[in-house]
């Protein structure tokens, strides 16, 4: 398949051993404040930030995504849609993290939103990177939207054989994620776990906030690490954790 932009940078710099930070940014209005954009474009200028991810599980529309983007631009980062549903495509993104939810009990997360989706993301040519998304963490949004059954954290063995069958299946990028907001993320064991038993550029998220944990998960052997609840409420303790995520050196 097809390798776009977006994924060949972002393998060019995990080549070079630098680690990626991701900022998530939901395109609910009453989350987004305008000076987020101005502080984005700041870290983005130091080279601290390498791309925009934009979406959520609920409350979310195309229209306030294609305009979250569009107020984005001028970060001058690529912006990936993160989308929890068909609603979460936009023509204005530069990719998608193609996503099927693999632990979900409902197969409408697994492959159903993704046939809905395929035509419309062809149609808007976004580059894809296929994902396999793996939720841990109980009690988040996403766990209960996407009917997961989440992955107990020390259950490493199950998560990886999750990140091997998906690569197998020819899904080159993998999104360990522990929920948006989650008291305890994903534990590093399970990133090392998946490190070991693929070749898959590591994406981990939820619940990162503090540059200690980031450090342990890019140690651990992610590729990237997503922040969202800790730029939403605190950017400079971001600032802090970014600066740590870029200076681990693999
Ligand atoms: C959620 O992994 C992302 O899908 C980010 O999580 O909001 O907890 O940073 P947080």
């Amino acid at each position: 398949m097809w390798r776009g932009k977006v994924e060949e940078t972002l393998r060019s710099k995990a080549r070079a051993g630098e680690k990626a930070a991701l900022i998530l940014i939901d395109p609910d209005p009453s989350k987004y404040r305008d000076e987020m954009r101005e502080i984005l474009r700041s870290y983005s200028s130091e080279g601290l930030i390498d791309a925009i991810l934009v979406g959520g599980s609920i409350g979310v529309s195309e229209i306030e995504i294609s305009r979250t983007i569009d107020m984005l631009r001028e970060t001058g980062l690529p912006i990936i849609l993160f989308p929890g549903n068909v609603n979460g495509i936009s023509p204005n993104a530069d990719a998608i993290l193609f996503m099927s939810l693999l632990n979900s009990a409902d197969p409408y997360y697994i492959i159903g939103a993704q046939v809905l989706g395929a035509p419309i993301v062809k149609r808007y040519g976004l580059e894809v990177l296929p994902t396999a998304y793996i939720v841990t963490g109980d009690g988040t949004a996403v766990s209960h939207i996407g009917w997961a059954r989440p992955i107990p954290s020390e259950l490493y063995e199950v998560i990886a054989a999750y990140a091997m069958a998906s690569e197998f299946l020819g899904m080159r990028f993998i999104y360990l994620e522990g929920g948006s907001g989650a008291l305890k993320p994903i534990s590093p064991e399970a990133v090392k776990a998946v490190r070991k038993s693929t070749n898959q550029y590591i994406i981990v998220g939820g619940g990162i906030r503090s540059p200690e944990t980031a450090l342990e998960m890019v140690k651990a052997g992610a590729d990237a690490i997503v922040l969202g609840t800790v730029f939403e409420r605190d950017p400079l303790k971001t600032l802090e954790i970014i600066r740590a995520i870029k200076s681990y050196k693999g």
